[in-house]
This record gives structure tokens, C-alpha cells and sequence, in this order.
């Protein structure tokens, strides 16, 4: 991304020194061509259509490449591919916390393998922090109470500034780390040290201590709906709306259910809200992520469900959403 965001940018500082030059040239000139002398009277001039014209056209054209540009860059920098590596972060004064998929945990410091795809989850303790990688050319505000998100593919091993780029108190200049691109075989050597287990696995923990499972069964018969096929599906709620089950979802799910009901089902979820921490929450939508992944013995299970008559739409186990 960072060779599109220069490209960019040196276009700018091109067009903008281009425009200095021109001015102070035709400042310059005129100064001398047109200064005063005895004897000549200034001349008025009524203006020129043509004049007008082509100083409207040619900026308005330069403007709307800056434009077209801009966005397209913008939307590839805002669009992380499908297949990307996940890890959360949580930002507190002062620090990052990181947490891989696979289970590793780190502080201040993430580590990626060089040419892979990663898509940061980030969420925030207290204030607003900002995830910023200037040798990557990102930044992204990390916000209390949802999830933001941005990606990278880092193109070269080595270890690159993290910033926090958001005045968040009095030590905002020391909350900063490193992003250590590694070989893929030293990565794996480096992932396979000390690991806790998939995250997914600690969200299953947390999922059974919390005693989501009372509720949330892992057929059609709970009080809750079967959390098996959720993710990444749309899901109907009660007030009309279909949103899309992403992490932010999940979250908003766990920490404000009152917010927005499920169809079909009574409104009977507790707020977890002060009961979990974040690391929690990220293992729960992992966790949640995890058993919506297609997976064999998944498969098989959705197409008994497909086989099934029909039932009403609401009604409609979620692993049925799977195709
Ligand atoms: C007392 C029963 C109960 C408990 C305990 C409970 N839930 Fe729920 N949950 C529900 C019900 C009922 C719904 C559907 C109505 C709604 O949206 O509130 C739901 C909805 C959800 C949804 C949205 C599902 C969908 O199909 O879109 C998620 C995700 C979820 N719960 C996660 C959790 C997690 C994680 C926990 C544990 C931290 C938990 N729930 C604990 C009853 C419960
Ligand atoms: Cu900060």
C-alpha cells in the first residue's frame, strides 16, 4: 500500500510545486513588464471568456484526478482481502495488547511473517487510541466500545515503528512498539514458542464459564439461537432489520444486547457488560468465528438441516444459513 499512498502523494507535492512556480514566475514577470513609467497611462482590461475558461477546466480536471485517485486508493487501503491472518489489539494507557489467533500474546511488540495478508481487530480499554505504521502507510483509530479494523501485507522483514497517533494522556508519546516482519520459518519457529492455545479455544472456555451454553445450545432447542453457521451471515432482527453478523455484531450482542433483538427469539440475554474484558470478548467472537468456519463435520450437519421441511424463516436453525 505504501508505494500507492507515495505515488499519490508525490503527484500532489508535483502539482503544488508546479502551481508555485508558475505563480511566482508570472509575479516576477509582470512586475518588471508591467512597473511604472513616465508617461504611460495602465490600460483597463474587461476580462477574457476564454481566460476564464481555461483556468476553471484545467484545476477542475487535476482536482478530479486527485479524486478518482484518492478513492481508489482509499477503498484498496479500507478493504482487507477475505483470507487475511486476524489478530486483535487492545489498546489501554499506554500500551498494546496483542493477541494472535493461534494464542500468542505479545505486548508492545506483533509479530507477522513477511508476505502475508493481516487484518488488525482493534478495540480500545478507555480512550481513543490510533494503530499507526508510518513505514506501512496506515492509521486507523482504535475506539472504546466496537471494533475498527485495518490490514497490511508486509513486503520486507525487519522491525518498523508503531505509534500511537491519538493524544490519549500523559504518556500518549511512550505508547509506542514495534512490528517485527519475520521470515516465514523464523515466524513459525517464533509462533511455536509458548503458545496458550488458539484464541478460539480460550473463547470456548469463556463461552462454558459464562454459561453462554445454557442458552445458546448447540442444536435448535435452546432458549437462544444456535450460534453454529452465525457468522458472517445476515440475521434478521426483530425490529425489521437484516444486518450482517461481523465482529462488531457479535460484540454489540454480548456487551448490549438491548440494542437489537433477534427475530423470533425473547429477549432474554443478559448484558455481559463490566463481566468481561476485552481479551474475553475478542476470544468469544473468535470462538463464534471459529464454529462458523466451514468445516467437514459442519457440512454435514447443515445439509440434514437443508433436508428438513421447511420452518418459518425466523424459526430456522442458523446452521442452516450455511451453504
Ligand atoms: C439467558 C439466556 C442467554 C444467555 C446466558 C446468553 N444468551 Fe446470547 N442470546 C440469547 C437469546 C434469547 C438471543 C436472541 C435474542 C437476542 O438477540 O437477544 C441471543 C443472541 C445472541 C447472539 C446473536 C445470535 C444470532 O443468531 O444473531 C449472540 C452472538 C449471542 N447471543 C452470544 C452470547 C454469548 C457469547 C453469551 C455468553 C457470554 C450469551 N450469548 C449468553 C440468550 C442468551
Ligand atoms: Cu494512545
Amino acid at each position: 500500500m505504501a508505494r500507492n499512498v507515495d505515488a499519490l502523494y508525490i503527484f500532489l507535492l508535483i502539482v503544488c510545486g508546479m502551481m508555485t512556480l508558475l505563480i511566482f514566475v508570472c509575479l516576477v514577470y509582470f512586475a518588471a513588464r508591467f512597473r511604472h513609467r513616465p508617461g504611460v497611462r495602465a490600460e483597463q482590461i474587461e476580462g477574457s471568456t476564454p481566460l476564464e475558461i481555461t483556468w476553471s477546466t484545467i484545476p477542475f480536471v487535476i482536482f478530479m484526478v486527485i479524486f478518482a485517485w484518492g478513492a481508489v486508493v482509499y477503498f484498496k487501503e479500507r478493504t482487507p482481502p477475505a483470507d487475511a491472518t486476524e489478530v486483535y489489539v487492545v489498546a489501554k494507557q499506554w500500551m498494546w495488547k496483542v493477541e494472535h489467533a493461534e494464542g500468542q500474546r505479545e505486548i508492545n511488540e506483533l509479530h507477522v511473517p513477511v508476505g502475508r495478508d493481516v487484518r488488525l481487530i482493534m478495540t480500545s480499554q478507555d480512550v481513543i487510541h490510533s494503530f499507526y505504521i508510518p513505514a506501512f502507510r496506515i492509521k486507523q483509530d482504535v475506539l472504546p466500545g466496537r471494533y475498527t479494523v485495518e490490514w497490511f501485507r508486509a513486503t520486507k522483514p525487519g522491525v518498523y515503528h508503531l505509534f500511537c497517533a491519538e493524544y490519549c494522556g500523559t504518556q500518549h508519546s511512550g505508547m509506542v512498539g514495534d512490528i517485527v516482519v519475520q521470515e516465514p520459518a523464523q515466524y513459525e519457529a517464533w509462533m511455536n514458542g509458548g503458545s496458550t492455545g488458539p484464541l478460539s479455544a480460550t473463547g470456548e472456555k469463556v463461552f462454558a464459564e459464562l454459561g453462554c451454553a445454557t442458552c445458546h445450545h448447540d442444536d435448535s432447542q435452546g432458549r437462544g439461537p444456535n450460534l453454529r453457521g452465525v457468522f458472517g451471515k445476515p440475521v434478521q432482527l426483530a425490529d425489521g432489520r437484516t444486518v450482517t453478523a461481523d465482529e462488531n455484531y457479535v460484540r454489540q450482542c454480548i456487551l448490549d444486547p438491548g440494542a437489537r433483538r433477534v427475530k423470533g427469539f425473547q429477549p432474554i440475554m443478559p448484558t455481559f457488560q463490566g463481566l468481561v474484558s476485552e481479551e474475553q470478548v475478542n476470544a468469544l467472537v473468535a470462538y463464534i468465528k471459529s464454529i462458523s468456519a466451514a468445516k467437514p463435520g459442519n457440512g454435514a450437519k447443515t445439509s440434514a438441516n437443508a433436508a428438513a421441511p421447511p420452518a418459518p424463516a425466523n424459526l430456522q436453525p442458523k446452521g442452516s444459513q450455511v451453504q
